[in-house]
């Protein structure tokens, strides 16, 4: 049934009722008088309204939607032939935009997630901004990303962190390019009317320390220089290494895994145990073979990146295949439920969700499949636009 309807129906008869039946020309004139000088007091009328105001569970605009890494390669390759990297722009990404965000570059209602290309010898200029960043290196070796002068070397499943108002930038000393996927909080920064963007005076930074930095005094996570405080707001290290990761996950593995999400690992802020990002946090999950999930639905929205193997993503009924590379966005409050039908090889996915700034709000809530031993009837399947 649809919940909007019945409640615009709602509105209606209510309306009716405020005017009875046995109105008089004179008291329509009125009424009209009225509406016609509550438009001219910039005023409106809750009866009056049409849209949904307060539906009776999240109707995001947003939609279920997957784009093919092979597409994305190919245009992000080719831009990278035709497009210079641009002061102003600042950066040579390739936003994915969510079909159902009327024509917006963003992923989902609250997140903007950029494949982004680097060609080899090139630099992406030094900036800050008070948008909250990641991005997660999906492939090229030898490009670094300097944040705040610690200058760190990436590889293939690395994790960067921009804070708001660090200075970054990128570059590379190899041949190579290199394309990664960029997180932002951009859609919430700019609906709380909250940005500030300054470039920096020079190209790139000065490298202000040892080379790796960051991660040689805090990677471990465990320890902490001892003449240091903890690192509040943010983590303290701006890279989390692959091969961490990797251990991270094979451990996790061997102990326990979630229902919902198989071995699912949440990036945090070693000193606070809090996500990466205050207004979005990181996972990574590696679904092993012949994992079949239940299906679950939360509020928040999350955009997932496909680092290795292939499966399947049932979306509110609609099955969503995928392969390495493939991006695809899960939003709020829709069922979901996670497949890897091979028989040996791992997947693993990268994600972004906007669970911290929902939960700060006190608005999360989540609900379990509960029928059909936790799956979902299939529905239909989501078909790609093919490159041609
Ligand atoms: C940004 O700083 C990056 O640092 C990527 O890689 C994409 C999109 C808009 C504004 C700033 C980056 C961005 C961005």
């Amino acid at each position: 049934m649809d919940l909007e309807k019945v409640e615009l129906k709602v509105n209606a008869a209510s309306l009716e009722a405020i005017s009875p039946p046995t109105s008089t020309g004179e008291e329509e004139q009125e009424l009209s008088r009225l509406y016609q000088d509550m438009q001219n007091n910039s005023l409106t009328p809750l009866w009056q309204i049409e849209t949904n105001l307060l539906s009776r569970q999240p109707n995001p605009e947003a939609v279920a939607w997957l784009w093919k890494w092979q597409n994305l390669y190919e245009i992000a390759r080719r831009s990278g032939e035709l497009v210079p990297i641009h002061r102003g722009g600042d950066r040579r990404a390739i936003a994915l935009s969510n079909p159902g965000l009327k024509g917006k570059p963003f992923a989902t209602p609250t997140m903007w997630t950029a494949v982004q290309w680097l060609n080899g010898h090139e630099v992406a200029p030094a900036h800050r901004h008070t948008a909250q960043a990641i991005r997660f290196i999906i492939d090229g070796s030898g490009s670094w990303s300097t944040v705040e002068g610690d200058r760190v070397f990436l590889e293939r499943g690395d994790l960067v962190l921009t804070p708001p108002m660090l200075w970054h930038d990128h570059g590379s000393k190899v041949d190579e390019r290199s394309i990664w996927m960029d997180g932002l909080d951009i859609p919430l920064n700019n609906f709380l009317d909250a940005s500030f963007f300054e470039p920096y005076p020079a190209e790139a930074q000065e490298v202000t320390q040892v080379l790796n930095g960051t991660v040689l005094k805090y990677g471990v996570g465990q320890l902490r220089p001892a003449w240091e405080k903890p690192s509040v707001n943010y983590p303290p290290m701006h890279t989390y290494k692959w091969a961490e990761t990797e251990r991270a996950l094979n451990n996790l593995a061997q102990v326990a895994a979630s229902p919902f999400d198989d071995v699912a690992l949440e990036y945090i802020n070693p000193q606070t145990g809090r996500s990466v990002m205050q207004s979005f946090t990181c996972w990574i999950q590696m679904l092993r073979p012949g994992i079949h999930t239940r299906a679950h639905r939360q509020v928040g929205s999350a955009v997932y990146h496909v680092f290795e193997g292939s499966g399947e993503t049932i979306i509110n009924g609609i099955s969503f295949e995928w392969e390495q590379g493939d991006f695809f966005v899960v939003p709020s409050w829709a069922w979901h439920e996670f497949r890897n039908r091979s028989t040996d090889r791992r997947a693993i996915l990268f994600s972004m969700q906007d669970t911290p700034i929902i939960a700060a709000l006190n608005k999360y809530r989540e609900e379990a499949f509960t029928e059909n031993g936790g799956h979902q009837p299939v529905t239909g399947r989501f078909t790609p636009k093919q490159f041609q």
